[in-house]
């Protein structure tokens, strides 16, 4: 399904001082995004720390999503990936009334699952709807990189459109391009984009593409244009930003920067907490001088 390829910002998610998800805030963060070109985002995943968040509060954001996206024409995938498949299913048959265009799920990852479990997994929910689903490669959330061969089955699954690879084992990436050239694939590590993208991969999705949203779009562009000089100009301006975020982990930092430049983004979800105080305005700071926006 050629029509999801390009470039999704990991939506961040909106809550209020108090904690609690904030629809508000929900929607300054998601207009913000909304203008930076991108083909979409990508709701209620990672980035939008769906993992400490409940059903009911991800049902209200998919709710609050669809409003401000009717109309618009950009591509909306929901990140369904719970603990359990239930919560799953009814993410995913919500994401479907919505009219969302595609589903997305991590594998199972409360227990240390067999490979059958994961396929099984993924079987059930991809038969739950007749949206599209972008599997999830991510090693680094899951503690465990999935078998070459596990992954080709899962993506063999009816309604299975592709993968999003979040893992820097770009050998693996391109295994499975090459065994499966119908399946669609995006990577997941924004700092080293360029080196997925001239593998050939079909987009990508990140946490800083919230802010930096019309880079990453040039610099697809500029790898799609074998513009090898500017591919590493914008590459390394993403870097220099993925950096600054370190010192508070990359959610709170995002959250830091966005308040930085004036959007009403709050704070994140405990317990993730920005261990450092000043970060607001040594992020705004660096955003300043940065040729980055
Ligand atoms: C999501 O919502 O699932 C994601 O944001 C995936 C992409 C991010 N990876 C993870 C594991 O969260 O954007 C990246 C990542 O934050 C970025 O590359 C900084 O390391």
């Amino acid at each position: 399904d050629s029509s999801l390829t390009g470039m999704y910002a990991a939506l961040l998610t909106g809550f209020a001082d108090s904690g609690a998800f904030d629809a508000d805030r929900q929607t300054a963060i998601t207009k913000y995004v909304l203008r930076q070109g991108l083909k979409g985002i990508y709701i209620g995943g990672s980035s939008g720390e769906s993992g400490l968040m409940s059903t009911e509060e991800l049902l209200e954001q998919q709710s609050v999503i669809a409003n401000l996206t009717q109309g618009h024409k950009t591509s909306v995938i929901a990140h369904v990936g719970l603990p359990n498949i239930r919560d799953s299913i009814s993410l995913a048959k919500s994401a479907e009334t919505f009219q969302f265009d595609a589903l997305s799920a991590l594998p199972p990852h409360s227990y240390p699952y067999s490979d059958e479990e994961i396929y099984h997994y993924y079987s059930e929910l991809a038969a739950a709807t007749s949206l599209p689903l972008i599997v999830y490669e991510v090693p680094i959330r899951t503690s465990r990189p999935l078998p070459l061969e596990l992954l080709q089955r899962i993506l063999d699954l009816p309604n299975v459109a592709g993968i999003k690879f979040t893992s820097t084992d770009l050998f693996k990436l391109s295994m499975l391009r090459k065994s499966r050239p119908n399946k669609l694939y995006f990577f997941g590590f924004d700092e080293i984009f360029a080196a997925a993208a001239t593998l050939g991969c079909d987009g990508g999705i990140g946490t800083t593409y919230n802010l930096l949203g019309r880079l990453y779009v040039e610099l697809y562009n500029s790898v799609l244009e074998s513009n090898l000089q500017k591919t590493q100009e914008l590459q390394s301006i993403s870097q220099d930003f993925v950096e600054e975020l370190l010192p508070t982990g990359v959610i709170p930092g995002m959250k830091a920067a966005l308040r930085s430049i004036g959007v009403d983004a709050g704070y994140a979800r405990g317990p993730l907490i920005e261990q450092d105080k000043a970060a607001e305005q040594r992020i705004g700071k660096f955003l300043e001088s940065s040729p980055a926006r």
